[in-house]
């Protein structure tokens, strides 16, 4: 099924996107005067009662309402939560029959716990006042989603976009359940998760948060290069992770969804074999273009399509590849069950989850960024999480998007909470994961790309597995341990890799971006950020600033 949007309506409304708690500092931290907040928007319960009272009573006038019990998690599973979701729009049931598990059983399990509210309107009743583009309701101008997390009730309104209308996702999985999370000692992160095994059969898992539109699905379903390595999938966007403290201590991980709504535009049978084989049946398009046969495309598929395919792009335009403009809207999606991935892990549905070795954090860094960096600890490696940020690569633009853990848009209380949330993850009885930071995107000075990514990031996992294991020494720098050159896999690249440039630490680079870091996370979260966060900054100052100048 193709879906063609109202164009006002294809993405993710942050702007609009608010938190209601009695006390302020629930949800937002003491950020410092003059800056403004951006680790969430806070909305007194009051005025919140008003704006919803406003828009809720009788939003579904003439329109057919759908009540959706689903789990998020294998149903029964004790790591599993339900939600009930009632909408007025027939894209979202059908999407949330593919991104999560709905069924009767549901309806059984919840006899026995809580579930989280859930109600979305597309805020268009009957007889609508407005025209309604390609079949597609909304009410832009009205648009807001509302997340009560003490009552566990999400409601929105006026928006049919993914992360906007399908509640199980951005607003249950993350920013409800990260509150739910804290109170009850576990970690709801946008993360993949994934397996490699290496030639010699030994294999482990990894749980990977990068910002959105920024890889995870690419890697979570990566074609590795080198020969011998397997991949499979467990999640591509979300994990819920839990200790298990009644047994050995380890991480254990689920994926709470049951499909991939995974960025469109880029994906082909070169770049993501895997992807296009989940998609191919069952499946739901949202903002690509539609080919005169009936078929899909976008921004990337030239090769996989007749070069004279008459298209209509995503905006109902006729297009061909050469036309000017975008076929498919950048942040266009694709929708498929997980179970329909050919490398889906035979674990991926097991409720007692999957045993996480290593979480990964990174960000798009064009510029001093090594490809791949260890913390000296785990404290040291919620520093990386919290300092995860890109750079836009296009000559001139120098701005940084901070997207600490990778979480900006999607966490549901204080963010300093969260990180002390994470720093008190550590007991000496558990087995801490390894974290390490990576950054694909790393170019010379003409803006090259230092490193081909995509099938050959195996090579960066295989390293990472291996330091796991304590096969392999490394490297410490200010920054954290890097790989010796002899101990990673460089075989066999097409071309070969300027490793002295990949893994440089430019002393004034580091310097600059130590104190961009510690501006933006005491500007953002003042006194709620923990201490140890700012100590560990400070070091990192002081051992770049005695590195010898170059
Ligand atoms: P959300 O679903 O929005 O959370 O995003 P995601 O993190 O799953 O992003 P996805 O994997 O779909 O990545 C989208 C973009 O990252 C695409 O434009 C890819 O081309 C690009 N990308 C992914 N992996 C690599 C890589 O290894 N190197 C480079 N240069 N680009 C990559
Ligand atoms: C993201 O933006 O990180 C997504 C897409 O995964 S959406 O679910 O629409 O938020
Ligand atoms: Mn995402």
């Amino acid at each position: 099924m193709l879906q063609l949007p109202d164009p006002r309506d294809a993405d993710v409304v942050e702007g609009k996107t608010w938190i209601s708690t009695e006390d302020q500092y629930e949800t937002v931290p003491h950020f410092k005067a003059g800056v403004k907040g951006i680790l969430g928007q806070w909305k007194n319960p009051k005025d919140m009662k008003a704006e919803l009272d406003e828009r809720f009573p009788g939003c579904m006038k003439g329109r057919t309402m759908y009540m959706i019990p689903f789990s998020m998690g294998p149903v029964g599973s004790t790591m599993s939560k339900i939600g009930i979701l009632l909408t007025d729009s027939s894209y979202v049931l059908l999407s949330m029959r593919i991104m999560t598990k709905v069924s009767q059983k549901v309806l059984e399990v919840l006899k026995h716990g809580d579930f989280v509210k859930c109600v979305h309107s597309v805020g268009c009743p009957r007889p609508v006042k407005k025209k309604v583009t390609n079949n597609w309701p909304c009410n832009p101008e009205k648009a807001i989603i509302a997340h009560l997390p003490q009552d566990r009730v999400v409601m929105s309104y006026g928006s049919g976009y993914g992360g906007n209308s399908l509640l199980g996702k951005k607003c249950f999985a993350l920013r409800i359940a990260s509150v739910i999370a804290r109170d009850e000692g576990w970690m709801a992160e946008h993360m993949l998760i994934m397996s490699v095994t290496d030639p010699a059969g030994k294999k482990k898992f990894v749980s990977a948060a990068f910002a959105s539109e920024s890889g995870k699905t690419n890697l979570a379903m990566i074609n590795p290069s080198v020969p011998g390595f397997k991949v499979k999938v467990v999640g591509n966007d979300i994990a819920w992770m839990k200790f298990n403290d009644a047994g050995n201590g380890e991480l254990r991980g689920i994926n709470p969804e049951a499909g991939f709504f995974g960025v469109a535009p880029g994906v082909n049978s070169k770049t993501n074999p895997n992807a296009m084989l989940t998609f191919q049946k069952d499946c739901i398009f949202t903002n690509v273009a539609e080919t005169a046969d009936g078929g899909f495309f976008w921004e990337g598929m030239e090769d996989e399509v007749d070069k004279n395919m008459r298209m209509t792009t995503w905006l109902n335009q006729e297009w061909r590849i050469g036309s000017p403009g975008l076929a498919a809207h950048p942040n266009s999606r694709f929708m498929a069950p997980a179970s329909q991935c050919p490398i889906i892990h035979p674990k991926w549905e097991d409720p007692a989850g999957v045993p996480i070795s290593a979480i990964i954090f990174g960000g798009c860094r064009p510029r001093g960024v090594p490809l791949v960096v260890e913390s000296f600890s785990w404290e040291h490696g919620v520093l990386l999480g919290a300092c995860v940020k890109s750079e836009a690569t296009a000559a001139g633009d120098t701005g940084k998007t901070h997207d600490p853990m990778g979480m900006q848009p999607f966490i549901g209380y204080n963010f300093g909470k969260y990180l002390q949330h994470w720093l008190d993850m550590k007991k000496p009885e558990r087995k801490m994961p390894k974290i390490f930071h990576v950054n694909w995107f790393r170019a010379d000075g003409d803006g090259k790309p230092l490193w081909p990514g995509l099938g050959e990031n195996i090579r960066v996992l295989d390293w990472i597995l291996k330091r796991c294991d304590g096969e392999v020494e490394a490297i410490k720098t200010p920054a954290g341990y890097v790989p010796k050159k002899g101990d990673f896999n460089l075989d066999g690249l097409d071309k070969p890799v300027d490793w002295e440039e990949l893994f440089s630490l430019p002393k004034k680079y580091w310097l600059e971006d130590t104190r961009e870091s510690r501006r933006f996370l005491e500007d953002q979260m003042g006194t709620d950020l923990p201490k140890v966060m700012s100590t560990l900054l400070d070091q990192q100052e002081k051992d770049f600033s005695d590195l010898p100048d170059k």
